[in-house]
């Protein structure tokens, strides 16, 4: 296996949380593009679980996520010879820079982050601590690793510039420490919506199963799901996002699930009804997703196989990590005997 020390390969840091069952939408927007990422970068995939616990997540769940998602990344390609694959709690380091930076951290910074504010308005009940703190802990996770780049959407724009901020402030006050990552803006990579809300992204903590199509869904419920979905009063199939959301989401899927382009679809389908499109979507999405199923069924059994991959991938993290956290702890002032 390759080591740190045998690559030059700049350093890419990404990660995704087991809330939930992975979705298409983490295979079209994150896992494709991870897989690619392997060729020239040398990779850490994190299974988020601290990130995670900021929702209340039931216990036994969060467990079976974790694995689950562990397979799905396998499942999908990403190769554990290549790249590290592991689980952010069990490399402690995480938490303890986190703890150093939260202390160099502005209460008003961490008061301007979008993603708080809408968290905070889905999940009123529970704004904890964790949730407020949670772009220092993706600011440790990054920073750890010494990444160059890190893949960000839209909606971690502003926590990898708070990271970049964090950075620079460590190293203005206590020399230079960790190296400033830039953001890796992916050329391909598609936002998938619910079915069911086609103007919501689809996220796998959505409670209507409906919305969601998972990694591991069967053939039988993939072409149902779609059948379901939410759509317009038109008869047309043609892109267009602002007033046929529900329309143009089956057709990115189309495109993902077939190559075929949009144009090519819009001919494709004139003068056939939504009924007929959404069964060649169904069975060309079922047909794309069948191989990360099956490969899935077989990964996750073979729970020693999935336990060593893991075990590896966080003792490896842990050696690189451990060599970020002593100099920052040592240029913090912590005694060291
Ligand atoms: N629907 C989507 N379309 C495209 N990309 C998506 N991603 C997630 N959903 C879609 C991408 O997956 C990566 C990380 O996902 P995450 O699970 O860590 O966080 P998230 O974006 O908050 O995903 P969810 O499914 O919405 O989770 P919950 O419901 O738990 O909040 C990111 O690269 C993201 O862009």
């Amino acid at each position: 296996m390759e080591t740190m020390s045998e690559t030059r390969k700049p350093v890419i840091l990404s990660g995704i949380q087991p809330s939930g069952i992975l979705t298409v939408g983490h295979l079209a927007g994150a896992l494709n593009n991870w897989v690619k990422l392997q060729e020239t970068f040398h990779c850490y995939y994190m299974i988020a679980n601290m990130h995670a616990i900021t929702v209340k997540q039931s216990p036994a769940e969060l467990r079976q996520r974790t694995l689950e998602t562990a397979a799905l990344f396998l499942a999908v390609g990403i190769d554990p010879e290549r790249s590290l694959l592991f689980i952010q709690s069990q490399v402690p380091e995480h938490s303890q820079l986190a703890w150093v930076l939260s202390s160099m951290t502005g209460f008003g910074e961490l008061s301007r982050m979008t993603q708080f504010k809408d968290k905070s308005e889905k999940h009123p009940e529970n704004i904890n601590a964790g949730l407020f703190t949670y772009p220092i802990l993706m600011a440790s996770d990054i920073l750890l690793y010494q990444a160059d780049a890190v893949p960000v959407g839209e909606d971690q724009k502003q926590h990898l510039e708070l990271t970049r901020n964090l950075a620079q402030r460590f190293n203005y006050y206590y020399s230079d420490t960790f190296k400033i990552p830039e953001p890796y803006i992916p050329n391909v990579g598609s936002r998938i919506m619910s079915l069911q809300e086609p103007t919501k992204k689809m996220s796998k903590s959505d409670e209507n199963q409906n919305s969601l199509i998972f990694l591991n869904d069967s053939n039988e419920v993939i072409i149902n799901k779609i059948k379901r979905s939410v759509t317009d009063s038109e008869a047309e199939v043609k892109f267009d996002e602002t007033n046929k959301p529900g329309i143009s989401n089956l057709m990115t899927l189309y495109h993902l699930a077939t190559n075929a382009t949009f144009d090519e679809i819009e001919k494709e389908f004139s003068g056939k009804g939504y009924g007929d499109f959404k069964l060649a979507v169904g069975h060309a999405v079922a047909e794309w997703l069948s191989p990360v199923r099956e490969k899935y069924n077989t990964i996750i059994k073979d729970k020693k196989r999935l336990q060593s991959i893991l075990i590896y991938g966080a003792e490896e993290a842990h050696k690189v990590a451990f060599r970020t956290l002593d100099k920052v702890y040592k240029k913090v002032g912590f005694i060291r005997f």
